[in-house]
């Protein structure tokens, strides 16, 4: 009894000497200082910021391997500027991605802004398919909060990987409040793209994400968002597109076009009643009579058809030849990125002249 009403005593005393104002204002500082911090969450679904080889030269590697956790320790310098939690939502190469991810991932950023548990949101990614998903929650999250999405072209185990300092950027980029309102971005090797023009442009160089049409939105220099210009198009939370209470999206689906191409794989889908179709053309989006044939075909079964085109930059518009308004054309939109705006402009209209109107808009 004795001995613990002496430690009892030792612990009150330490207690009292050292709570000296400086001890007293380092928690309290820090805690401050910690409250001030932005709070950024960190989603993450997987990709080659999170993958493994066994040997730090080697080109090949396994996507998806390393957990939040492990990629939030690479980066020791981002506690500095954002009070961080990270959230595997799933750990997959980006090839592998899932409409019930984007559900998921969709579901938790509106949940996050709308009870105002955090100021941004950063989302690590394959690079595969990172331009689709930004522009599907470009779509859809109907805020204005920062949500960042970033990624890698090397492994984390490689010599000098490219991840860690992509996440940095990111994560000082949805942490700034200059970032608010500007659409979902990407964040790759110092580049601010937006999601309704980023592209990746290489398939194995760090510098492989460009915006085509439009140009970066900025740069990201020393953990500081330098922007030249904003998107143009319409996005977050002034889009018309609401995912509440959709457990499921349209089924839509590419048919490229090329030298003398079939009708197959047009047929297939038709006959697969998948509910729209984007047309890869040739030139401005142009497309041969096997296919014009299918489209006829399949228009009669209530398929929703879209023109985009194969070549990189330019789009397709209404001067395209033979513009006919049952097809609308896909502005600056991708064959990947008039995909997802289908989809999503068939959860409205049916109506290809109201679709047509998305496409100049979004
Ligand atoms: N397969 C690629 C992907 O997951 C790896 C990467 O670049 O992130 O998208």
């Amino acid at each position: 009894m004795r001995q613990f009403a002496l430690l009892a005593l030792s612990v009150i005393a330490v207690t009292l000497l050292t709570h000296s104002p400086l001890t007293a204002r380092t928690p309290l500082d820090k805690q401050e200082s910690e409250n001030k911090k932005p709070r950024v969450v960190i989603l993450a679904t997987g990709g080659t910021i999170a993958g493994a080889a066994t040997s730090s030269t080697q080109a090949s590697y396994k996507p998806g391997v390393l957990s939040i956790e492990q990629i939030l320790k690479t980066v020791p310098e981002i506690e500095k500027i954002a009070q961080l939690k990270g959230i595997q939502v799933s750990n997959i190469a980006s090839q592998n991605m899932e409409e019930g991810i984007w559900l998921e991932l969709w579901r938790t950023i509106d949940n996050l802004f709308t009870h105002d548990l955090c100021d941004g949101v950063v989302i690590t990614h394959g690079t595969d398919i990172m331009e689709e998903s930004a522009y599907f929650l470009n779509l859809t999250v109907r805020h204005s909060r920062p949500v960042v999405i970033t990624g890698a072209m090397r492994a984390s185990t490689s010599l000098s990987p490219d991840g860690p300092f992509n996440l940095f950027n990111a994560v000082a980029l949805a942490a700034s409040p200059n970032a608010q309102n500007r659409g979902v971005m990407v964040v790759m090797n110092d580049y601010i793209l937006s999601a309704d023009d980023v592209t990746k442009t290489n398939t194995v160089n760090t510098d492989a994400f460009e915006c085509p049409n439009f140009g970066p939105l900025g740069y990201m220099r020393g953990g500081t968002p330098l922007f030249f210009r904003e998107s143009r198009q319409t996005h977050t939370a002034s889009s018309i597109f609401n995912l509440k209470g959709l457990t499921s999206l349209p089924k839509t689906d590419i048919v490229y076009a090329y030298a003398f191409s079939s009708d197959i794989a047009i047929n297939a889908l038709i006959d697969a009643s998948t509910d729209g179709v984007v047309i890869a053309g040739v030139g401005h989006g142009n497309y041969n009579k096997a296919i014009a044939a299918a489209m006829e075909r399949g228009s009669s079964k209530g398929v929703a058809f879209i023109r985009s085109s194969r070549i990189l930059g330019g789009g397709v518009d209404l001067s395209a030849e033979d513009y006919d308004s049952r097809w609308p054309v896909s502005f600056n939109k991708s064959p990947q990125k008039a995909r997802i705006l289908l989809m999503l402009s068939l959860t409205l209209t049916k109506d290809p002249k109201e679709i047509q109107k998305f496409f100049m808009e979004y």
